[in-house]
């Protein structure tokens, strides 16, 4: 394993001003993204949207890398270039979602699990060739009445473990992704709980599996209420709450921590990730973003699956890019928005 490899990489994923887009929605995932907009999901309407997202101008300048899904990193634009040469071209590094999706926890009631492991070493040298420089694999961690279990968080962060140490003896680097899921009543404080739970006993795991914190990424979920709380956390407590459960779970060899979505807003996910970076200086780690929602709702919707909209759509991408680059160092501000 190539250490100063994994580290360099690692490094350029979480640049100044940069962050990460998650286009890697399985085809189930997809589907019901533009079955919400009455799009048909067919090999090709995938192909020109995620190309439409790919070919803006100048997204080198706020994207480090982008998430690809198995069928985007082996398909060509309607112009014939692979479309990992789009993103080359655009000085962006490709990485390819590695899990092959969350499966029921036996016997664990309303708990998942997330399955891919075997035949993980030839599927990832498969990619290398094919021009991947990072992974990623995502586990649930759902919230309810006596969840979640010991069961369920000791099996993901387990999988997450062995799963980031395949990666990097292949030389790629892992982004961990143990997400607890935004959905339910639960209170804040019942997130940080689940949240730090599972991010020590993660850390934990890549311990025992001997993964190198300093070549690898982590990609939780911010501090939240749950989408059907009475009471809604404010932007501070988010910021709050969050770095502090970070603080007291991720250790400082990590060189950063990419956040998702989740299903916020991508007003609110801006402005929570911009909230931290403004109200906590000298972390050990950099606070970036890698989202999928919070980057592709509104150009998804002006694109509408008619090609005919393509620049309105470009152009709603590159302004939540500029307005998620600006949340890296603090200076987002809600006025930028309208500026627009
Ligand atoms: C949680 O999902 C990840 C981040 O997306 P959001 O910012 O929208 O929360 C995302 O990378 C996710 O892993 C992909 O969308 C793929 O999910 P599926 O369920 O299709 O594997």
């Amino acid at each position: 394993m190539d250490l100063r490899k994994l580290e360099a990489t690692a490094e350029e994923l979480v640049a100044p001003g940069k962050g990460i887009l998650a286009a890697d929605e399985s085809h189930g995932t997809i589907g019901k993204r533009f079955e919400g907009l009455g799009i048909d999901s067919t090999e090709t309407t995938r192909r020109d949207y995620r190309q439409m997202l790919f070919s803006t101008n100048g997204i080198g300048e706020h994207l480090s890398g982008v998430i690809l899904f198995d069928e985007t990193i082996r398909q060509e634009s309607s112009g014939g270039e692979l479309m990992t040469n789009l993103l080359k071209d655009a000085g962006v590094i490709p990485g390819i979602k590695v899990d092959k999706s969350a499966i029921d926890l036996p016997l664990s009631p309303g708990e998942k699990t997330t399955q891919g492991l075997d035949g993980l070493r030839e599927r990832l040298e498969e990619y290398v060739e094919m021009g991947a420089h990072f992974t990623k694999w995502r586990a649930v961690i759902t919230i309810g009445d006596g969840i979640p279990t010991r069961a369920c968080v000791e099996a993901n962060a387990h999988a997450l473990a062995r799963y980031a140490a395949h990666s990097q003896e292949a030389g790629l680097v892992p982004i961990v992704e143990p997400e607890v899921l935004i959905d339910g009543d639960h209170s804040i404080q019942q997130c940080y709980d689940a949240s730090l739970w599972t991010l020590n006993r993660t850390f934990a795991h890549l311990y025992e599996q001997n993964v190198e914190l300093s070549g690898m990424l982590l990609k939780p979920n911010m501090v939240i209420s749950g989408k059907e709380a009475a009471e809604q956390s404010g932007v501070e407590e988010v910021a709050n709450m969050t770095v502090e459960c970070l603080l007291r779970s991720v250790p400082a060899a990590v060189p950063g921590i990419v956040f998702l979505s989740g299903g916020q807003s991508d007003l609110r996910a801006t402005a929570h990730l911009n909230a931290m970076n403004s109200m906590y200086d000298g972390l050990p780690w950099e606070l970036s973003f890698s989202y999928a929602r919070a980057l592709q709702e509104r150009p998804m919707e002006a694109w509408g699956g008619d090609n005919s909209n393509v620049d309105a759509a470009q152009k709603a991408f590159a302004h939540r890019l500029k307005m998620n680059g600006a949340a890296r160092s603090g200076s987002y501000d809600k006025g930028m928005e309208d500026a627009a």
